[in-house]
């Protein structure tokens, strides 16, 4: 029997880059430096999937803090960050536990220190020299913080303005992280405004996308497409929702080991008019609409699709006209997105096109209806990268120009319920419809990543013939 060599790799994502990952990440590492110029701490999720948390089995087999993904490519909980960029010592530390082999035994490998060899493995995997027991994290951040002429220290908290206030998310590790680092300067006698944010400099190096990365978005929406075409050819067996969502589902997680980019939606019918619905466990039935949201991830970019279509796999002259009026929003979203441009004049755009197309087309033709929501539903982008929704989480960035490298969703819809008579027959039909696209932002314009996926009715109407 030939002998196969298994790799280890769910410990570290080169993220693509191969024999370039430990400079790509070096290289990411001394950006923040530059731009940050102060001392810094960040922390990885303190827990990972283990028997401690059966719950997290359920989630992504990447699972790290995304902050200390991208300075470090470690898929492991219970790592921090030290960055020190004025040090003549070291500018960089990794704290992480000590190696636990009988913890390998069950789980698979793990850094940690203790041991020359074991050192070693971190240093040369990670290309970070110094590698220290997380033990004296707060010994060697108070020699460092006393040190520091500046006397400031820097962490990643998730920190934004809601109605002009400053607001944090406090429920989160890095929130923790940040509390504990309070404290600890308290003690220290710290001046009460020691304490910086990194987010705003970290996600200006983050959010551009680099060619590693467009790379693995390309490849996650090549998966997810191939998922659905696939799909939708078998659509016709389908008795339910979630039979859907199995096979779509099962047809990307065959073609990638990182797992859902989120779960999915497949929502039939009326159902599909709720914006959040993962219950995905309804009769579907002939003459219905289908809305399905999902994607998988590669590496540590995720694609956010969504289609929707006809469960017979024909739209009726009604859903043919309202899907054909939210895909011309779609359309004039990518027509005017392009570096300089905000996520709210895309906005602007977008449902502007869609209510009038309901006005003139829909109304003009004779058609009623009435939405659940006044004006907007949600928005039409929201940032994307090494989280499905990435960026600030209050979404500041909504009114900041856009950047080259950006990756976007764009992802109009219409919900109600609709009435119109067309060649002489009555439709009368709730109906959810979103078609969402992911673009990377350039210069002149943009990349649809997902134009590789079937949505003109003509196509999705071919491919369900079989
Ligand atoms: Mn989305």
């Amino acid at each position: 029997m030939k002998t196969i060599k298994k790799t280890h790799s769910g410990i570290f994502r080169d993220g693509g880059a191969g024999a370039y990952a430990k400079r790509r990440y070096r290289d990411r590492r001394n950006k923040l430096m530059e731009k940050e110029n102060s001392l810094m701490v960040i922390t990885g999720v303190p827990y990972g999937p283990s028997g401690k948390t059966v719950w997290a089995y359920a989630h992504s087999p990447t699972y790290q803090e995304p902050s200390i993904m991208y300075l470090t490519g470690i898929n492991q909980n219970n790592v921090v960050l030290l960055l020190d960029p004025k040090s003549k010592v070291s500018t960089e530390i990794l704290f992480v536990g000590r190696k636990d082999r009988i913890m390998e035994f069950w789980e698979g490998v793990r850094f940690g220190v203790g041991d020359k060899e074991s050192l070693k493995e971190v240093q040369s995997v990670t290309g970070i020299k110094d590698v220290r027991d997380i033990e004296e994290l707060k010994d060697v951040i108070e020699e460092r913080f006393l040190k520091n002429k500046k006397r400031s220290l820097a962490t990643f908290w998730y920190e934004g303005l809601r109605k002009g206030k400053k607001i944090s998310i406090t429920s989160d590790h890095n929130y923790d992280f940040k509390q504990k680092l309070a404290g600890w300067l308290r003690k220290w006698r710290a001046p009460k405004d020691a304490l910086k944010n990194i987010m705003p400099n970290h996600f200006e190096l983050r959010l551009p996308l680099d060619k590693y990365d467009i790379a693995n978005a390309r490849k996650a929406q090549e998966i997810t497409g191939a998922g659905f075409k696939v799909m939708l050819k078998n659509f016709g067996s389908f008795k339910n929702e979630c039979q859907a969502q199995g096979f779509v589902e099962g047809r990307m997680l065959m073609n990638s080991p990182y797992g859902l980019s989120y779960p999915s939606i497949v929502a039939s019918g009326t159902n599909a008019t709720t914006l959040h619905y993962m219950k995905n466990d309804d009769p579907i039935a002939k003459g219905e609409m289908m809305l399905m949201d999902f994607g998988i991830r590669w590496m540590t970019m995720h694609a956010d699709i969504t289609r929707s279509f006809p469960v017979s796999g024909k739209f009726n002259p009604m859903q043919k006209m309202l899907y054909e009026i939210v895909l011309k929003g779609q359309l004039a979203v990518e027509k005017a997105a392009r570096a300089g441009v905000t996520i709210e004049e895309l906005n602007d755009v977008c449902w502007a096109v869609i209510n009038d197309g309901l006005e003139k087309k829909f109304v003009g033709a004779g058609g009623k209806y009435k939405l659940r929501y006044k004006d907007r539903p949600h928005g039409v982008s929201h940032l994307m990268g090494e989280q499905e929704h990435d960026g600030d989480p209050f979404r500041n960035y909504l009114k900041q120009p856009m950047k080259s490298g950006w990756m976007i969703s764009n992802e109009p819809g219409l919900y109600g319920k609709f009435k119109i008579r067309l060649d002489g027959k009555n439709y009368d039909e709730t109906i959810g419809i979103r078609i969402e696209d992911n673009l990377v932002i350039t210069q002149k314009g943009c990349m649809n990543l997902s134009s590789i996926i079937p949505k003109s009715v003509r196509e999705i109407e071919k491919l369900m013939k079989g």
